[in-house]
């Protein structure tokens, strides 16, 4: 390591605040079609730790940013089943997805050629 280096690591290293370790992206696949389900999931995670959360309806890709120290990725899973959407790691209750609009409903219809709003 030639001095540079050496400075500007070290420089790096004490400038850094403390809490970004804690800040993690994660990307989830998260079960769901429309516009409809974007702001429930979204909705479902407008929490203390959670910094950002966006859904994609055509990938089915969340994208969190969120605070490890206050969120585990277990809980967001959770979360999102809790109001009726399945993902890789959580199911939703039956009676929670079953009482989702028409258009949400994700398992047993295929919604692939609606328009996205
Ligand atoms: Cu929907």
């Amino acid at each position: 390591m030639n001095l540079i280096n050496l400075i500007f690591y070290t420089f790096f290293i004490f400038n850094s605040p403390v809490q970004d370790d804690k800040i993690k992206t994660s990307e989830i696949k998260v079960f769901g079609n429309c516009g409809m389900c974007k702001s429930r999931i979204e909705k479902a995670l407008d929490r203390t730790g959670i910094k950002t959360a966006s859904w994609d309806s055509k990938t089915k890709m969340l994208k969190i940013v969120y605070n490890s120290a206050k969120v585990k990725e277990t809980q967001i899973h959770t979360w999102i089943a809790e109001v009726g959407h399945d993902t890789e790691k959580a199911k939703a209750k039956d009676e929670v997805y079953a009482a989702l609009p028409f258009c949400c409903l994700y398992r047993d219809h295929d919604h692939s050629g609606m328009k996205d709003n």
